[in-house]
């Protein structure tokens, strides 16, 4: 079989794991993305890997090198999803990982160094607002008493969510590798904008990773009659909540030349009804920059805005900082093996930075790491409509497996 047809059944295979109606949900700790690690599991398992799940959920395959002691060259992304996600964002990293494993199979390389392959847990902030919580959890950067209490929209804390698959939340920092060094660590993900698509490029080489400081405003006003209370009478927490949406993007726009951003993903009233005048309203917050001083200036305009709110509208505002991430960069030694194996290639390709968190962020950490890019369609992403074509993936793939195989050494090809 192709390399292409095996490829695509794989991603395939990996995507059947779905709650959704509308595109892919495979939301962390739901048992549609439990079944499907266990399904990937047993998929590097078939490979000859040692494969193993940690205490926070990632799941951790291993494929032998000569010396055993050297620090393995490890690939990894995630598997879990955003509410109506596409099929590719995590999921095109991991499969890739398993793609070059079956290629070092067919041939019978042998490496020097052992090579890895982690699926991450919860790498989205989908589900309880923070992310990349497995690979924090592998760097020992996890705030267990702030995490174990968040809950998801049905509320379900993340302690209950860890019983529910059979993992101890108390036991989270097991999952620490922080004592290990990796040789290096590749991640292979989509680039969830346009930049590639637009510039023809087929190959990104990610300079450094934006990141995010975090929010959950709680903006309390008074619930009343929608009919009877006048207009200069109501505390609307609604629309004390739109104001500080509308200052955010404001503020962010005047931060754009640093690609500053700033969303309000979520909003939710309570309790909500058309002929109540909001009295509560929770609202999370997501500011990102790879400037730090941008950033700041942002956060600083949305603590200005709350007071003034505060004062016009008569409610209380609760903030409560769930995530404060500083940007990172990547290691330029892999960056020259990545751009040297496109020219090689002759695949086209540019040095960029992502505005996307990732679980790279984190394996900084643990040793030099790498994030290769490939496009994405009308840079459309978390979002059913987010598609690459499998050419592109393969060409991913082909860098992928050369740079893994630069960092591991290639020890023997014995006979297959
Ligand atoms: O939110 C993000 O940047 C990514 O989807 N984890
Ligand atoms: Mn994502
Ligand atoms: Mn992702």
């Amino acid at each position: 079989m192709n390399d292409k047809k095996r490829y695509k059944e794989l991603l395939d295979n990996i995507n059947q794991y779905n709650a959704g109606e509308i595109g892919i949900t495979r939301i962390a700790y739901s048992n549609e993305e439990q079944t499907c690690t266990h399904a990937f599991m047993r998929m590097c398992k078939a490979e000859n890997m040692e494969i193993r799940l940690d205490d926070c959920g990632n799941m951790i395959a291993r494929r032998e090198g000569k010396i055993a002691d050297l620090p393995p060259v490890v690939m990894g992304s995630h598997l879990d999803t955003v509410y109506q996600a596409g099929k590719y964002d995590g999921a095109v990293g991991v499969t890739a990982g398993l793609e070059v494993i079956k290629r070092l199979n067919d041939k019978g390389i042998v490496t020097d160094h052992p090579i890895e392959l982690i699926a991450f847990a919860c790498e989205e902030s989908a589900r309880f607002g923070v992310s990349t919580v497995g690979s924090k959890a592998m760097v020992g950067k996890i705030n267990k008493e702030m995490y174990r209490y968040l809950k998801d929209r049905n509320g379900i804390t993340m302690e209950k969510a860890f019983s529910l698959c059979a993992l101890d939340f108390n036991s989270i920092d097991q999952a620490s590798r922080k004592e290990e060094t990796f040789k290096a660590f590749f991640e292979l993900h989509i680039e969830q904008g346009p930049i590639l698509e637009n510039e023809k490029k087929k190959i990104g080489i990610v300079t450094g990773i934006a990141a995010a400081v975090r929010f959950i405003l709680k903006i309390i006003g008074t619930s009343s009659h929608s009919g009877t209370t006048p207009m200069n009478m109501r505390k609307d927490a609604l629309l004390g909540a739109a104001e500080i949406a509308l200052a955010l993007e404001e503020a962010a726009i005047q931060e754009r030349e640093y690609g500053t951003v700033a969303t309000v993903g979520e909003l939710d009233v309570y309790s909500g009804a058309m002929n109540v005048v909001p009295g509560e309203v929770q609202i999370k917050v997501d500011i990102r920059s790879t400037s730090i001083e941008s950033r700041q200036r942002v956060v600083d305009h949305l603590y200005k805005t709350i007071s003034q709110i505060i004062n016009k509208r008569q409610v209380e505002v609760k903030d409560k900082v769930i995530g404060m991430e500083a940007p990172v960069n990547l290691s330029s030694e892999l960056m020259d093996i990545v751009e040297q194996i496109c020219v090689k290639k002759d695949i086209a390709y540019r040095h960029m930075q992502s505005g996307a968190g990732h679980d790279s962020m984190n394996m900084v950490e643990l040793g030099p790491t790498a994030l290769i890019f490939i496009p994405s369609k009308e840079g459309i992403s978390h979002n059913p409509k987010e598609h690459s074509d499998l050419e592109d993936i393969l060409d991913g793939i082909d860098i992928l497996e050369e740079a893994v195989l630069q960092c591991a050494k290639v020890t023997t090809i014995t006979d297959v």
